[in-house]
């Protein structure tokens, strides 16, 4: 099998975007990047400082005022479609840079990097699609709203789908002329950095994309509470992003933040068991259950707990965290931290567990591989059933009536995306509403998928919506010109 680990690679040099130019930290810093198939150091990036920080918001207000300022919504939106199609032709080798850094299966990449395109190609259409209106006023005026760019965007990415995520925040954010600043995670961020350079040669103007890269609590932390950051798009921890919250109030600017969750699936008696299965096995595997949108929780009505889990059982054994190469379904976790984080969960679950899969006999041992496991029944109150693993870890709670379902879907501090498996069309509409989250699938489950669908939480999970067309609204904001004529 192609090994991820022994994919030949050009790996970007340890240097930030700033300005359009490739600068090292001002400190001279570097840092280390782990692969997680083999635990090897094989790269470094620049381990940046409040003053890079301060040069990358300095280069992209330079933007504003230059020459990205002043293309029109069109030529911003072209240039966007032109990096689309860069990034498509790019695609094979961005995918295997993703693996090697992240350790995500290479077909996950792929499908990484294709959404990353998707989300150039609609942000860039959309561009000139949302402007303003006139509005009927006192004779002798004209009222007219501008839909206007922040300025700075802050964009503080994690590790988990760093590409896709840059891809749905940026995306939106350069459609609408803001110019951006870009704190990847430490984990994972080469990919973003390959993609910047290709941003440059596709002739994105100097400071309308930088990107610094860094520890969070340092050169993230700095862009958080710069005062010359005019909107933040944070997605990763509720700790983090409690204080991504607050340096925005201090700042007086507003801020997305998307912060993972707890997601539940419903499945009652009169489901097609059949079509659920491998759609639950999948929204925990997927990623290694490092997705927000995981469905970490599966909701079994008690007439058919037997039955399905006795298929998830078999579905779970079934699955094997090995290399990230061909065929490969669950890879790496992302880091030796977290790896211990989803083994201390396993460890103390308090429930019984159903299935577990296993780990390839040929994994390198220095890689942060970790055995899929089924738990159940599990009491909902629970840690195992109340907190964000992160990990290949599905806890399974039955239930007897609707209510107590809606009730146990509800009750956790979390509320990011829901899934409703029934036949009775009565039920799935009632059950839906019914959701304290921003997103239910209804005999589907897709983790966050489809680019054009509005995402985000409610509570813990975090506020704001990104991706689709709404997006945009987000990332711009809106003038009201009232003009009094003779
Ligand atoms: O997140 P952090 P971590 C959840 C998931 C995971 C846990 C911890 O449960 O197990 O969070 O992951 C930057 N000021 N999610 O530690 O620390 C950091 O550099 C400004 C869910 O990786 O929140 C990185 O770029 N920035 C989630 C980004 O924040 C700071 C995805 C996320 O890192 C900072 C990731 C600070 N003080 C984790 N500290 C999802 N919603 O999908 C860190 N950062």
């Amino acid at each position: 099998m192609d090994r991820a680990s022994t994919l030949p690679l050009t790996l970007p040099r340890p240097l930030n975007l700033i300005g359009g130019d490739w600068h090292p930290a001002v400190s001279g810093r570097e840092m280390a990047m782990i692969s997680p198939i083999d635990g090897v150091r094989f790269a470094a990036i620049a381990e940046s400082g409040p003053e890079d920080v301060n040069a990358a918001i300095a280069a992209a207000r330079a933007a504003l005022d230059g020459q990205w300022g002043r293309l029109t919504a069109a030529e911003r939106g072209r240039l966007m479609l032109r990096l689309a199609l860069r990034i498509e032709a790019e695609a094979e080798a961005l995918a295997r840079l993703e693996t090697r850094d992240n350790g995500k299966p290479i077909a996950q990449s792929r499908a990484d990097m294709a959404a990353l395109a998707r989300y150039f190609e609609y942000y860039g259409g959309a561009a000139d699609k949302l402007h303003g209106e006139v509005i009927p006023f006192l004779n002798g005026h004209d009222a007219k709203t501008l839909r206007e760019p922040h300025g700075v965007t802050g964009h503080i990415i994690p590790w988990n789908y760093s590409v896709q995520i840059f891809g749905r925040s940026v995306g939106a954010a350069l459609a609408m002329g803001n110019a951006t600043v870009t704190k990847p995670a430490e984990d994972a961020c080469l990919t973003i950095l390959r993609i910047g350079e290709l941003a440059t040669e596709t002739g994105f103007p100097p400071g309308a994309i930088n990107i610094v890269t860094g520890r969070g609590e340092v050169a993230g932390r700095a862009l958080s509470e710069h005062p010359g950051v005019d909107f933040i798009s944070f997605t990763g921890s509720p700790a983090v992003g409690q204080a991504i919250q607050i340096a925005a109030t201090r700042n007086h600017i507003p801020c997305t933040l998307e912060l993972g969750g707890k997601s539940p699936q419903i499945v009652f008696d009169d489901a097609d068991l059949d079509a659920a299965a491998p759609v639950i096995v999948n929204a925990i595997v997927q990623n290694g259950g490092q997705t927000c949108s995981a469905g970490s929780r599966v909701l079994i009505q008690r007439g058919i707990w037997a039955r399905l889990t006795a298929m998830l059982a078999q579905r779970f054994c079934a699955v094997v965290a090995e290399p990230s190469g061909e065929g490969a379904v669950l890879g790496p976790l992302i880091s030796a931290r977290q790896k211990a984080r989803v083994e201390a969960y396993i460890d103390a679950a308090g429930a019984p567990l159903i299935a577990q899969g296993g780990v390839a006999a040929d994994a390198p041992p220095g890689g942060f591989y970790v055995a899929p496991a089924l738990f159940g029944p599990v009491d909902p109150a629970s840690p195992l059933a109340q907190e964000e693993i992160f990990g290949p870890v599905l806890a399974a709670i039955p239930f007897d009536t609707e209510a107590e379902a809606i009730a146990i879907a509800n009750g956790t501090e979390y509320g990011l995306v829901a899934g409703i498996w029934t036949r009775d069309g009565d039920r799935q509409a009632r059950v839906a509403r019914a959701m304290r989250c921003g997103q239910v699938y209804i005999n589907a489950y897709g983790a966050g998928g489809g680019i054009e669908l509005p995402f985000g939480g409610v509570r813990k999970s975090g506020h704001g919506r990104e991706k689709g067309f709404v997006a945009l609204y987000e990332f711009s904001r809106l003038k009201t010109i009232v003009h009094r004529f003779g």
